[in-house]
């Protein structure tokens, strides 16, 4: 087994790699920018050592820092976690160049999942379903115009490199049909540096449902369910939960999805954790849409109902070992839902919100899991993602996950700065989403109907301002001094515990 891993990621992910590595009683390295020396994951690790400027393409993004950081400290394995180099075919390389076992997929099978259409070909291949559509990007309008006649308007465009929405376009008739390639190629274009796009049927209000898989380096594979993620803004999930709702209600929905999930990992020869992401239509008939080769953001949900830890197996399987578990080993109990906490603004647009936390109000009880990225007294920086935490809870029946998580949100408070908590729990209360009646447009069409609630509350400020008495916490970081010789990286001695 390894001797020390590197965490090659930051906030909420890096603490949740550092913790199972922790359990395994092996050493973790933190690695981070000058923007986050003080933040939990540098302070929680055995060693830590600053990559340069805040900025991920100094730092977080940097192969070769991040590389020599690991050969200096004598590593054996490094995580990428989820975002950054998880999904970098070249950074698997670097590290496996180096002698470092990458702890995730093969670089061929990172390559050949990231490109859409390499991925939705693949599918295609071996029978899997996936939305009717081009198989190759367009060429050429007139046969264009040919497949679009035959799948029937409306169609969608979409970015064969791309992903998040990006470069896609609804086309609702052949008139418009050139206009929006031209559109979508460059959007394509000046978003991935590839004007390449496809068409595709559209799937009227999806559902977004994904297969959790993993797979070791022995040929076994199994799946660990399904994820509902339809509750979505621009892109972003926002709360995610397992089971779906959808399949908990077809059963045989579940099976189906697995195996036509494992047959595409198998296709491309898979091992570690991935997740192959489907379309869910109206007629519960599901889609291949992409394979995500990495830990998901969610994946708590699934450990909490299927009772694993998928960064120990990730682990396990990189360093060589089998699957603990067969398929019918895995057993879903109950319900779980999880809230993506960010700092931003629901009544400023969900803007970004930056500053110093100076109270952070931890709920804890049955079934309530914290994914924490942030302590009192740290100042969230503006040059990352703004998820603090991810809040999810465990019950029998989903009805009781939504209360839990509801009474949970109602003990979360961080002060100092804004967050979306009071946001998910107008979520929580809406008929539709109670009755589990989800699709990718629900957040949009809700925010339609309704304006956010207002202010977080107010019995809190009283909180914050006697913890800001209390807690005022002194960032002890040192500043990297980007100095080329690693000791110079190392922070001080042994980074302070969190122990
Ligand atoms: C679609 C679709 C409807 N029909 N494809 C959004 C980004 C990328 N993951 C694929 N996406 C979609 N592809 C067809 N043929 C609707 C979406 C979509 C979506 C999908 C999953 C989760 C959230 C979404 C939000 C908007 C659109």
């Amino acid at each position: 087994m390894f001797k020390k891993i590197l965490v090659a990621n930051r906030g909420e992910i890096a603490v949740r790699l550092i913790r199972a590595i922790r359990e395994m009683d092996i050493k973790s390295v933190a690695v981070y920018s000058t923007a986050d020396r003080a933040a939990l994951h540098v302070r929680m690790a055995d060693e830590a050592v600053c990559l340069g400027a805040a900025p991920s393409t100094e730092s977080y993004l940097r192969i070769d820092k991040i590389i020599a950081a690991a050969r200096e400290l004598g590593v054996d394995a490094i995580h990428p976690g989820y975002g950054f180099l998880s999904e970098n075919a070249d950074f698997a390389e670097a590290c496996e160049a180096a002698g470092i076992v990458f702890i995730g997929p093969a670089p061929d099978a990172i390559r050949r999942m990231g490109s859409k259409t390499a991925a939705r070909k693949m599918a295609i291949s071996i029978g899997a379903p996936v939305v009717p559509g081009t198989e190759e990007p367009i060429v050429d309008p007139a046969n264009a115009r040919e497949v679009a006649r035959q799948i029937g308007y409306p169609v969608l465009l979409k970015a064969a490199a791309g992903g998040g929405g990006k470069g896609m376009r609804r086309v609702d008739s052949e008139a418009d049909l050139e206009g929006a390639i031209r559109d979508a190629s460059s959007e394509a274009e000046r978003a991935f540096s590839n004007s390449a796009v496809y068409i595709e049927k559209l799937v009227e209000r999806p559902r977004h449902i994904e297969i959790q898989i993993i797979g070791d380096r022995h040929g076994n594979m199994i799946h660990l369910g399904e994820r509902e993620c339809s509750i979505q803004r621009r892109h972003q999930k926002v709360i995610e939960e397992c089971p779906s709702p959808l399949v908990a209600a077809h059963p045989e929905m579940r099976a189906a999805m697995g195996e036509a999930a494992l047959n595409i990992a198998r296709a491309v020869g898979y091992y570690n954790a991935g997740t192959m992401e489907f379309l869910v239509d109206a007629h519960r008939n599901f889609y291949f849409l992409e394979m995500n080769t990495r830990l998901q953001v969610e994946h708590p949900v699934t450990e909490l109902v299927t009772a694993t830890d998928l960064v120990r197996m990730q682990i396990e399987i990189a360093a060589g070992g089998k699957l603990r578990l067969t398929q019918q080993d895995v057993q879903w109990r109950g319900a779980a839902i999880e809230c993506r906490i960010y700092a931003e603004d629901p009544n400023n647009g969900f803007l970004p919100s930056a500053g110093k936390m100076i109270h952070v109000e931890r709920p804890t009880g049955p079934g309530v899991r914290l994914d924490n990225g942030i302590y009192p007294g740290w100042t969230v920086p503006l040059e990352y993602d703004p998820l603090l935490a991810k809040l999810a809870v465990w019950a029998e029946t989903r009805e009781w996950a939504i209360d839990r998580l509801k009474r949970v949100l109602g003990e979360y408070y961080v002060s100092g700065i804004k967050t979306n908590v009071t946001f998910f729990r107008q979520i929580l209360d809406d008929p539709e989403f109670r009755a589990g009646r989800l699709h990718t447009g629900f957040i949009d069409e809700y925010l339609k109907e309704r304006e956010p609630e207002v202010k977080q509350n107010p019995e809190y400020e009283a909180v914050a301002a006697l913890a800001a008495a209390v807690f005022s916490v002194k960032d002890k970081g040192k500043p990297c001094s980007g100095a080329k010789s690693s000791s110079a990286w190392l922070a001080a001695g042994r980074a302070r515990s969190m122990r």
